[in-house]
């Protein structure tokens, strides 16, 4: 839980110095990059629920030319009595879509996949985000390009299947959040 706790205010902190990033890439590139960030605002407050479970507003980020591999964050909510385990997904981009968790280990940030996926206690918020917990897709076919959303689905052990859209962030993204931070300034 420690570890936890040290890695959630590390993303915190690292999203805290990007949010400035939006607002300069729309100055930088002008018309089309201000309509590119209104289209994908809606994507931030989306809500998808399915049995006791509620998720919200999936992210990702846009991959360098040639990367397989990108990582996909939200946050899953369980309003129910039982627990329930966030076991992968689909996307038809990629090969396979694995629960992984990021930790520091003497010093070195890692990753693994939770074989038996992530548990979400009854009454319980968890948020998947840079630093911590974390979905990978995997053998990515084609880029993930900023502005876009990207179809796909989330598995669940009792709740089953949900279909999700995630919004597409730029290189290096640190929260979902920035777009729409700045989209409340003007
Ligand atoms: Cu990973």
């Amino acid at each position: 839980m420690t570890a936890i706790t040290i890695l959630l205010s590390a993303a915190a902190a690292a999203s805290l110095l990007t949010q400035s990033l939006p607002l300069q890439a729309a100055s930088g590139f002008g018309d089309a990059a201000r309509a590119a960030a209104t289209l994908a605002e809606p994507a931030a407050d989306t809500i998808y629920k399915v049995g006791a479970l509620v998720v919200e507003a999936p992210w990702t980020r846009a991959t360098p030319g040639g990367a397989r591999v990108g990582g996909a964050y939200l946050k899953i909510t369980n309003t129910g009595a039982e627990s329930d385990r966030l076991v992968g997904g689909s996307l038809p981009i990629a090969a396979a879509v694995e629960v992984h968790q990021m930790s520091i280990t003497d010093g070195v940030m890692k990753m693994r996949k939770l074989e038996a996926g992530l548990e979400i206690k009854p009454g319980q918020t968890v948020e998947l985000k840079p630093g911590g917990y974390h979905l990978m897709f995997t053998g990515l076919r084609q880029a993930l390009q900023q502005g876009q959303s990207v179809k796909g689905t989330l598995q669940f052990e009792k709740a089953g299947s949900v279909e999700v859209e995630y919004r597409v962030e730029p290189i290096g993204a640190r929260s979902g959040e920035g777009g729409k931070k700045e989209q409340h300034v003007h």
